[in-house]
């Protein structure tokens, strides 16, 4: 077994139950929250279970399936939060996580193929590469410039999400020109779809996105098309007069 792999997969559960549960109560979100319960479970079982044992290599598997899952949403957060000049405090937060994650997925990799350790070392460098891009990252984005994200104009109609729902779920427009301004106070991507009209905006963590449609008189349905959001409740209704 390669020990250091160990200890890479150890303290990236541990970074990412301690990002997550910070960010989970400081955002009142309980999908954060969550996400740390389960990899604060996973560090729990890596501390006490012996090596090499069934409970400890099934453990390893669903923290990489974890941070793989964490990785992808917390990179393509990190990019789209970058290109919209989103503030600062939203580009760090996915950012830590996803280097985090990618280190942890990274881990888990190297523990599954390298099965006797021989590459060892190169944990080590994985772990060194993570806080690299984290500080890249962050530099990026201050080249890019952040802090200059979209405004809320006069005529938008506001919709806000907070913890897996939306805060309006009866909007009434005032036209056929229909602007809907839209803010993701959560750590996990939501959608704003609406099937009829081709609506779909994405928003990651802490995002203020802006999107204009024309559409007839009518009433239509707007939902989340994160996998399990919609079925939580995340769906609404915008009425165009
Ligand atoms: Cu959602």
């Amino acid at each position: 077994m390669g020990a250091s792999w160990s200890i890479l997969i150890l303290w990236a559960a541990v970074a990412d139950a301690v990002l997550q549960a910070i960010v989970g109560i400081a955002h009142v979100d309980r999908e954060a929250i969550a996400f740390a319960v389960l990899f604060a479970v996973g560090v729990v079982v890596l501390l006490r279970a012996r090596q090499g044992s069934r409970v400890r290599s099934g453990t390893v598997i669903i923290l990489g399936l974890l941070f793989a899952d964490v990785a992808f949403w917390m990179i393509t957060a990190t990019w789209s939060n970058v290109r919209n000049h989103e503030q600062l405090l939203y580009i760090i937060e996915p950012l830590a996580l996803a280097c985090a994650s990618a280190a942890g997925l990274i881990g888990v990799v190297g523990q599954l193929v390298d099965r006797h350790g021989r590459a060892n070392g190169a944990a080590a460098v994985v772990a060194v590469a993570a806080f690299a891009a984290f500080i890249l990252g962050t530099g990026g984005a201050a080249i890019t410039g952040w802090g200059k994200e979209q405004t809320q104009g006069p005529n938008d109609l506001a919709l806000r999400i907070h913890n897996t729902a939306y805060r309006a779920t009866a909007i009434s427009a005032t036209s056929h020109r229909v602007t809907l301004y839209v803010t993701n106070e959560d750590l996990f991507w939501h959608t704003v779809t609406i099937d009829q009209l081709g609506v779909d905006l994405a928003l990651p963590v802490g995002s203020h996105r802006r999107i204009t449609f024309s559409a007839p008189s009518g009433t239509y349905t707007f939902y989340c098309r994160i996998p399990g959001h919609r079925q939580a409740g995340m769906q609404g209704t915008i009425k165009v007069p």
